[in-house]
C-alpha cells in the first residue's frame, strides 16, 4: 500500500556540497516539552520560507521562515524543486551522528495545505527511513536507505495513513542533513 504514497529517487542531487551546504545555514537548537519535561531535540533544525516570515509550530518550538536567499546551495535546490512540485517552505534538520534522530511521527501539521506533497531530500551520511501504519499497532512496513543527494516525495494520503522516523544508528558517526520542502498556507 505504501509504495502509491512515495516516489523515491536515488541521486538527483548528488553534485551538491555537503560541506558549502551546511555552513551556509545558521543552525538552531531548540528544546521540546515531553511529558512536562524539557529536553533538547535530538538534531537541530532550520526552517525557510517564500515569502519570509511563514510560521511553522511543531513539538513545541516556533519558528519564522527565513528568505532562502539566505543559502545560496538551499536557494539553487528550492528552484529546482519548485519546477516540479508545489512548495513554499523548507525544514532543514541535521543530524551529528548516529545517536541524533527523530522518532515516529507525520507531518500533519495545521499550517500545511491539504493534499500537497512533501518532497524529501537527504545529503551527508547515509540513514534509515522507517514507515509504519499510524491506526493501532503496526510493525514496520518498509525502510528507505537514503544516501547524499537522494530524493523520496511522500504524496497527498501518505501522512494521513503513515508515520516516518529516523532512527538511531550508533555505527553512523558523520554528519546528515535532510531537507523537506512543502507548501503552506
Ligand atoms: O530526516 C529525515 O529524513 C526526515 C525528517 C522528518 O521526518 C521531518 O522533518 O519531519
Amino acid at each position: 500500500m505504501l509504495h502509491k504514497f512515495i516516489n523515491y529517487t536515488p541521486n538527483v542531487f548528488q553534485e551538491i556540497d555537503f560541506q558549502k551546504l551546511d555552513q551556509e545555514v545558521e543552525w538552531e537548537q531548540h528544546n521540546c516539552q515531553i511529558m512536562g519535561k524539557t529536553i533538547s531535540l535530538p538534531r537541530l533544525t532550520k526552517f525557510y520560507s517564500h515569502p519570509e516570515r511563514k510560521t511553522y509550530n511543531y513539538t513545541g518550538t516556533h519558528n519564522q521562515g527565513i528568505s532562502f536567499e539566505y543559502s545560496p546551495t538551499l536557494n539553487q535546490i528550492f528552484q529546482k524543486v519548485s519546477n516540479n512540485y508545489q512548495v513554499n517552505v523548507c525544514l532543514l534538520n541535521r543530524y551529528k551522528n548516529g545517536n541524533d534522530y527523530i522518532g515516529f511521527h507525520s507531518d500533519d501539521e495545521k499550517e500545511g495545505v491539504d493534499n500537497s506533497a512533501i518532497v524529501s531530500i537527504s545529503f551527508g551520511a547515509s540513514r534509515v527511513m522507517q514507515f509504519r501504519k499510524k491506526k493501532g499497532k503496526h510493525p514496520i512496513e518498509r525502510e528507505f536507505f537514503l544516501n547524499h543527494g537522494d530524493m523520496l516525495v511522500m504524496f497527498p494520503g501518505c501522512q494521513d495513513e503513515y508515520k516516518h522516523s529516523i532512527p538511531k544508528r550508533l555505527k553512523v558517526v558523520t554528519p546528515r542533513i535532510n531537507l523537506t520542502f512543502r507548501l503552506f498556507k
